[in-house]
């Protein structure tokens, strides 16, 4: 005669389970590049969720993060995605643990082992199937490593669910049949004890994957504000020019953000946990026309061809469409690449083709008409960031720059260019964001040097500095306002480029006390930066930029 324990014990189980079961997919990620299901799972069922509804819950619990100043936007959103598909995977487990203990109870001794590997198999082989179909974490070549390490794991998974069940169940014996009681206290004592080792093998299985993260080739930045002559290089990379505005004799405030962003500080975005990575001997870049009933490729490149063309390089500041005003998402960088203009003329398009669909590694799309690619040369296919290969997060080995646009119409990873005749709508315009995604004005006051007073005759100024940006439109003048007084010019460094942000500075007479200090920029053909409060969705956030600073 044997007690059956009930299915919430199962669920118990399961969470005891799975947690140690996460921990090692994360070793095997971290340690040799094995598939991180977490991720690969949470992609598809993120686009299956209606309405954005995941990114609406991330976007919300991002927002406390930051409100709570816990960190920079990108680095928050990441983790609380990560939190969200390792939560996902855990729930599942606990779910699929009280399912085992229900079929368990329902069946015989005899066939407990049988069900929960088979079980277990199974599972593991849609995890696998789901992994190989959508993931794009891993790196192990040939894929199916990956998926047979995912099965075998999931099939021990269900073993021991079917071995803790049988410990559970264990019939009464001389010791224990004598009161339920006893056999209750055994229970206890079992769970807490696989509660302790799946603990301690949770613990330990996350610092250690954690320990072993296989840091990404993070690359220094070579340019400073002051520096100098450009630097040599390593094989295969370019040299940075210093930016052409080293003269100007405007130096930022002190506290300004630096002019040019050290790569291993741009800012990241995208929608994969764990970036795709692209092996550049295979990699090619096909054009293929969705123009007749059977796809035709046009054309196809391999990264050398495309670096054998005449590069084009040029200081570039991108933003996200979700930065907030003064928010961290965006950033400024040294851009090489092809102009696309120009690798289009070795393209044979049919006449009537309007729009090229690109497609990135993970599953990433945007399109952009020809018109905007022949009109202008700066629409760039980009290889280097600062003079090196693009870093795997920033979407090696290829990406798109299209001057005056948010960075949701940029793909990464492209891996694929589609020929079309009419357009379509890209992944986050599908999901509710604008389609045009033109940049708005922008001006940040990074700095009220309060520490930094300069004196200037009998004067006594404070420094106030920040940046000014509008995509490639240009800015013609930035002003600051204190206390709602009269709006004053502030004076402008030289931008980099065309497509850099402005760095501003204001030297403001002071006056003690507690003030709130405004910044509006007019953009170069006299468009004033629009003033009325919008958030980021769905076109990018307008509205003034003000903080405050007491003195004295
Ligand atoms: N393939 C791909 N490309 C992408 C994205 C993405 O999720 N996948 N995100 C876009 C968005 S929203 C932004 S803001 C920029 C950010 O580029 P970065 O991470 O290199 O700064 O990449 C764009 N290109
Ligand atoms: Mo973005």
């Amino acid at each position: 005669m044997i007690r059956k324990p009930h299915v919430l014990i199962g669920a118990l189980v399961g969470a005891l389970l799975t947690a140690p079961l996460l921990a090692l997919i994360f070793i095997g990620q971290q340690a040799a590049g094995l598939p991180f299901l977490p991720s690969d799972f949470f992609n598809p069922v993120r686009d299956l969720t209606p309405g954005g509804l995941i990114t609406t819950v991330i976007d919300s619990v991002k927002s406390i993060i930051l409100a709570l100043n816990l960190g920079r936007v990108d680095t928050a959103a990441k983790n609380v995605e990560f939190a969200m598909a390792i939560g996902l995977l855990f729930i599942l487990g606990i779910v699929a643990g009280a399912i085992f203990f229900a079929l368990f109870n329902r069946s015989e001794r005899p066939t407990w082992l049988r069900t929960g590997v088979i079980g277990g198999l199974l599972v593991g082989v849609v995890m696998a199937l789901v992994s190989l179909q959508f993931g794009i974490s891993s790196t192990v070549d040939p894929r199916i490593i990956g998926g047979l390490w995912i099965v075998v794991l999931f099939t021990i998974w269900g073993w021991g669910h079917a071995w803790a069940y049988n410990r559970l169940a264990a019939p009464m014996t001389a010791a224990t049949a004598t009161t339920s009681s006893v056999q209750s206290v055994d229970r206890r004592q079992f769970l807490i004890t696989l509660g302790a080792a799946s603990a301690t093998l949770t613990v330990v299985g996350a610092g250690l994957g954690a320990l072993l993260r296989r840091g990404e080739t993070t690359s220094p930045t070579s340019v400073a504000l002051d520096g100098g002559a450009a630097q040599s290089s390593a094989s295969g990379n370019i040299d940075v020019p210093p930016p052409s505005n080293l003269d100007d004799p405007l130096m930022p405030a002190p506290g300004t953000r630096p002019e040019i962003t050290p790569v291993a500080e741009h800012y990241r975005i995208d929608i994969s946990l764990v970036p795709p990575s692209i092996d550049e001997a295979t990699w090619t870049l096909p054009f293929v026309s969705k123009m007749s009933d059977q796809d035709e490729t046009l054309a196809e490149f391999t990264l050398d061809e495309i670096k054998a063309y005449d590069p084009t390089s040029a200081y570039i500041t991108m933003s996200c469409i979700s930065n907030d005003v003064a928010g961290d998402l965006i950033s400024t960088t040294y851009w090489t690449g092809v102009s696309f203009k120009r690798l289009l003329e070795d393209v044979p398009l049919p006449d009537n083709a309007t729009h090229l669909k690109l497609i990135g590694a993970d599953g990433f799309d945007e399109t952009v008409a020809l018109d905007v690619i022949r009109s202008d040369e700066r629409v760039m296919l980009a290889y280097y960031w600062d003079g090196k290969p693009l870093e795997q997060k920033h979407g090696f080995p290829l990406r798109i720059h299209i001057p005056d646009h948010y960075g949701m119409k940029q793909p990464k990873w492209i891996i694929r260019i589609e020929v079309l005749a009419a357009d379509e709508d890209g992944y986050w315009v599908r999901r509710g964001w604008d389609k045009e995604a033109r940049v708005r004005a922008t001006s940040v006051i990074d700095t009220v040097a309060v520490n930094d007073v300069i004196t200037e005759g009998d004067q006594q100024l404070i420094p106030i500095g920040g940046m000014a940006w509008a995509g490639a439109r240009g800015i013609s003048k930035v002003e600051v306002r204190v206390d709602e007084a009269e709006w004053q010019e502030a004076r402008l460094r030289a931008p980099i480029s065309d497509r850099t942000w402005v760095i501003w500075r204001y030297d403001w007479p002071f006056a003690e006390g507690d003030h709130r200090f405004e910044v509006r920029c007019i953009e170069a053909d006299g468009t004033p930066q629009i003033e009325s409060v919008a958030g980021v969705r769905p076109s990018g956030a307008t509205g003034i930029h003000s903080v405050r600073e007491t003195i004295g």
